[in-house]
C-alpha cells in the first residue's frame, strides 16, 4: 500500500463571488459558474454557458444540488506551466432560488451568502457531481459522481469578480460586496485569489477597480488577482494553479501573466489548430460528395482533428467541414461549366450552321429557336421541377449533353455572338 506521503495530495478550493437574486447580482451571475466549468471540463463539448440558479422545488431538494447552496463540480488534474501536476476538488459557493418565490431556498444555513461561502468543512452525503443544468432530473443519463465521502475541508478560495458590464448592478455594489465576502475569508487564514471574470468584455475602469480592491492596506498584499475569461478559456487554469501553489509553497510559483498577453497566446494556439484541421481537410477531403458521418469517423484518431475539436467542439467542426464541402461543389460546377462552354461553339455550328438557320435570330430569342430544332434533345437537356441543374442531380451524372440553363450564363451569349460574327464574316468573303 502506498505510504500517505506518496499519495498526492488533493486541493480542495471553493469558488465564491456575489450572489443572490436578481436584486443583488443584477440580470446575470458574476460568472463562478463558467470558470469553474471550465476549469473542470474545459473541452469545448463540455462547456456550458448556461447555468441556472433559479430551480424548481424538485431541482433543489435533487441529489445534484440536494438541498445545499453550493454545487460539487468534480475532481480535475492540472499541470503547470513548471510541470508540476496539481490534483483539484472544486466546489461552487451560490444561492439557489425558488422559481415560483423568486426568493432563496430556505436550507439549515441561515447566514446570509457572505459568511456562508467562507465555510471550510463541507458535508452533503451522497451529493452528485453538477454538469449542466440539463443534467437536473435525469441524473442517470450522464455520469454520477459523489462527493468526497464526509467532510471535505476546504483549502483556499477563488473569489470572483465580474468586470464586464451587467444590467441592474453598479460597480460600487460588486466592490462593497465583494469587500465584505474577502473580509468573511481573511478570517479563514486560508489562500485567496481574486480572479476577474470575463475580461473578453471588460470595462477597464471595472478592471482598476479590482485592483484596487486587492491592493487595500487590510489585504497586506496577500491576494493575487488574475484576470480571466471561462468563454475564451484564458488563465482559467492560472487562476487555480496560483491558489495551490499559495496553499502548498512547495510547489513553485507561476507567473501571472496580464490578460491581453494570455489572450494572444491562446489565439495562437487557436490559429495554430484551425490551420492544422484546415489544411487536413483540404487534403484528405476532395469529394464535394463526403459525407460528414464517415469522414469525421476517418479523423477520429488524427491528432488535429482531435486537438480542433476538443477547442472548438465538433459542431464547429462539422461547420467548417461543410464550408469546405461548398467550396468543393463550388469548384466542381465552374469546372463543368467551363466544359460545357468549351463544346458549346461546336454545338453551334451542328444546330445553326449558317446565317439562314440564324434568321432573325439573337440572343434573347435563340434559347426558343434551338428548343425548336429536332435535335436539340441530343445535344441539350432540361433540369426537372424548374430546378436549376446545379441544385438537380443532373450535376453529377455522366452526362455530355448541355443543360439548358448554361445559355443563361454571359460566357454562353458571348459564344453565341462570337459564332454569329464568324457566319456574317463567311458570308462576307463569299
Ligand atoms: N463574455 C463572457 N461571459 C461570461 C463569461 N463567464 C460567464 N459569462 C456569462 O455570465 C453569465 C453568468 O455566468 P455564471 O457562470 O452562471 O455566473 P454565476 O456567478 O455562477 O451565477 P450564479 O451562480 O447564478 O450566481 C452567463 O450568461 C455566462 O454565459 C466569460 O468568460 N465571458
Ligand atoms: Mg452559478
Amino acid at each position: 500500500m502506498a505510504k500517505k506521503c506518496d499519495v498526492p495530495r488533493t486541493f480542495n478550493v471553493a469558488a465564491v463571488g456575489l450572489s443572490g437574486t436578481e436584486k443583488e447580482k443584477g440580470s446575470t451571475g458574476v460568472g463562478k459558474s463558467c470558470l469553474c466549468n471550465r476549469f473542470v471540463r474545459h473541452l469545448a463539448d463540455d462547456y456550458h454557458v448556461d447555468h441556472i440558479s433559479v430551480l424548481s422545488q424538485t431541482d433543489f431538494s435533487g441529489r445534484v444540488v440536494n438541498n445545499d447552496h453550493f454545487l460539487y463540480w468534480g475532481e480535475v488534474t492540472k499541470t503547470s506551466d513548471e510541470g508540476v501536476d496539481f490534483n483539484f476538488n472544486v466546489v461552487e459557493q451560490t444561492e439557489f432560488i425558488d422559481d415560483s418565490s423568486f426568493q432563496p431556498f430556505k436550507s439549515s444555513k441561515t447566514d446570509p451568502y457572505y459568511k456562508r461561502c467562507t465555510t471550510i468543512k463541507l458535508t452533503s452525503a451522497e451529493k452528485l457531481m453538477y454538469i449542466c443544468k440539463n443534467q437536473l432530473g435525469i441524473e442517470k443519463e450522464y455520469e454520477q459522481k459523489m462527493i468526497p465521502e464526509g467532510k471535505l475541508s476546504i483549502d483556499g478560495f477563488v473569489c470572483v469578480f465580474d468586470v464586464s458590464d451587467v444590467p441592474g448592478r453598479t460597480i460600487d455594489k460588486q466592490v462593497e460586496y465583494t469587500c465584505l465576502i474577502l473580509n468573511n475569508l481573511m478570517k479563514t487564514k486560508k489562500p485567496i485569489v481574486l480572479a476577474t471574470t470575463k475580461n473578453d468584455e471588460a470595462r477597464e475602469s471595472y478592471v482598476k477597480e479590482a485592483e484596487r480592491l486587492v491592493s487595500r492596506r487590510e489585504y497586506k498584499g496577500s491576494i493575487p488577482l488574475v484576470e480571466t475569461s471561462a468563454h475564451e478559456d484564458v488563465s482559467v487554469d492560472l487562476a487555480f494553479i496560483v491558489l495551490a501553489q499559495m496553499i502548498d509553497r512547495t510547489k513553485g510559483k507561476s507567473k501571472i501573466v496580464p490578460f491581453l498577453e494570455a489572450a494572444l497566446r491562446r489565439k495562437e494556439v487557436l490559429d495554430v489548430a484551425t490551420e492544422a484541421y484546415q489544411s487536413l481537410i483540404r487534403t484528405q477531403v476532395t469529394d464535394h460528395k463526403a459525407v460528414w458521418s464517415r469522414e469525421s469517423k476517418k479523423f477520429a484518431q488524427n491528432s488535429d482533428f482531435v486537438h480542433y475539436c476538443d477547442l472548438f467542439g465538433h459542431d464547429a467542426a462539422q461547420r467548417m467541414f461543410r464550408r469546405h464541402l461548398k467550396k468543393l461543389k463550388e469548384e466542381y460546377i465552374r469546372r463543368k461549366i467551363q466544359m460545357y462552354i468549351k463544346v458549346l461553339p461546336e454545338v453551334l455550328n451542328e444546330l445553326l450552321p449558317d446565317l439562314q438557320s440564324l434568321h432573325e435570330c439573337d440572343w434573347r430569342n435563340m434559347r426558343t429557336k434551338l428548343q425548336q430544332h429536332p435535335d436539340f434533345s441530343q445535344y441539350f437537356l432540361k433540369s426537372p421541377d424548374e430546378q436549376s441543374w446545379q441544385e438537380s442531380d443532373l450535376v453529377d451524372i455522366t452526362e455530355t449533353r448541355i443543360p439548358l440553363d448554361i445559355l443563361d450564363t454571359a460566357e454562353a451569349e458571348a459564344c453565341f455572338e462570337e459564332h454569329k460574327t464568324s457566319l456574317e464574316a463567311d458570308e462576307n468573303r463569299k
